[in-house]
């Protein structure tokens, strides 16, 4: 019996979980099972109960209190507990049918991603051994983020370096369309999709110390001048950005969650991914729907 899920996740607040409860939501209202686990221990209102909470286990604030340690250095003993303690999620686990999508919702603490090996071992307990998932990773984005160009290629380096550390399916999903669609024309709004490196060039808000007159075509980044103008700094900007852009190694979906099509499209590309739809028992056209046969 095949298993699936998808694992959210993405830097703090860029509405992860708010994500996980739309998808529910469209699930639900597709007649489709769902089951919802909580894995960030200091979430604390859900929108829909989750079937397994992290919290049941282990939260940040017991952590703190009695370890003495900060939000983030708690979050990572809370994972190293949940390693230790790996029946606690995996013993339910066994139970879910392949009908159903497993919808996980992670902390924001970017280091988790980044830093810490903690994710990938995680990952592959899920994904390997007899629970064996095919899960699906959405790293989101949120869209406010292209406001600063560079700070959406910093963005995509973290989203790409989640995506190189898990080696899952992955998608990416820039949230919050709501936010910049009026303000962002669509044309523009392409080379965020696709990340185009010409965008770090065109950044109102950051002129290339390079491109002021005078300037040698190649200058060189460790003098002075230009590290104190941060042209160092840009330079190794566009270096990381053209990486990204050279090997087409990250686009983005686009999420709106008030928007039931964008959220359905979103979905449609994790089951792909995770080919939700090719394990499914074909259903009698009688069993979809309750006919009334009359008398
Ligand atoms: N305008 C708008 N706001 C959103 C959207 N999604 C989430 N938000 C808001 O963004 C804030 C953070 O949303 P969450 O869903 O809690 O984000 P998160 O990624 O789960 O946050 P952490 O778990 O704390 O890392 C909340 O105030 C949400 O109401 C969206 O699509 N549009
Ligand atoms: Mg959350």
């Amino acid at each position: 019996m095949s298993k699936f899920g998808t694992l959210v996740m993405g830097p703090a607040g860029a509405g992860k979980s708010t994500f996980c409860s739309s998808l529910i939501q469209h699930l639900r209202a597709n007649k489709r099972s769902c089951y919802y686990v909580n894995l960030d221990p200091a979430a604390e209102d859900f929108a829909y109960e989750p079937d397994i909470d992290i919290k049941d286990l282990i939260s940040l604030e017991d952590v703190m209190e009695e370890m003495g340690l900060g939000p983030n250095g708690g979050l990572i003993y809370c994972f190293e507990f949940l390693l230790e303690n790996l029946d606690f999620l995996t013993e339910p686990l066994e139970d879910v049918t392949e009908e159903y999508l497993i919808v996980i919702d992670m902390p924001g603490q970017i280091e988790l991603y980044t830093h810490v090996p903690i994710l990938p071992t995680l990952v592959k307990s899920l994904t390997r051994g007899s629970l064996n998932i095919n899960l699906c990773a959405a790293y989101l984005l949120e869209a406010t983020f292209i406001v600063d160009h560079a700070k959406f290629f910093a963005g995509t380096l973290s989203a790409m370096s989640a995506m190189l550390m898990l080696e899952m399916p992955h998608i990416n999903i820039l949230s919050k369309m709501d936010l910049v669609k009026h303000t962002v024309a669509k044309r523009e709004l392409k080379r965020f999709i696709d990340p185009d490196v010409g965008l770090l060039d065109d950044d109102p808000s950051r002129k290339l110390a390079f491109e002021q007159p005078g300037d040698s075509a190649d200058p060189d980044p460790a003098a002075t001048q230009n590290v104190m103008a941060g042209a160092s700094f840009q330079r190794l900007n566009r270096a990381v950005a053209q990486l990204i852009d050279d090997f087409s190694m990250v686009s983005f979906l686009q999420l709106d969650v008030q928007d039931e099509d964008s959220v359905s499209a979103i979905l449609s590309y994790i089951d792909d991914a995770i080919q939700y739809h090719e394990a499914q028992e074909p259903r009698e056209p009688m069993d979809a729907v309750d006919v009334d046969m009359g008398e």
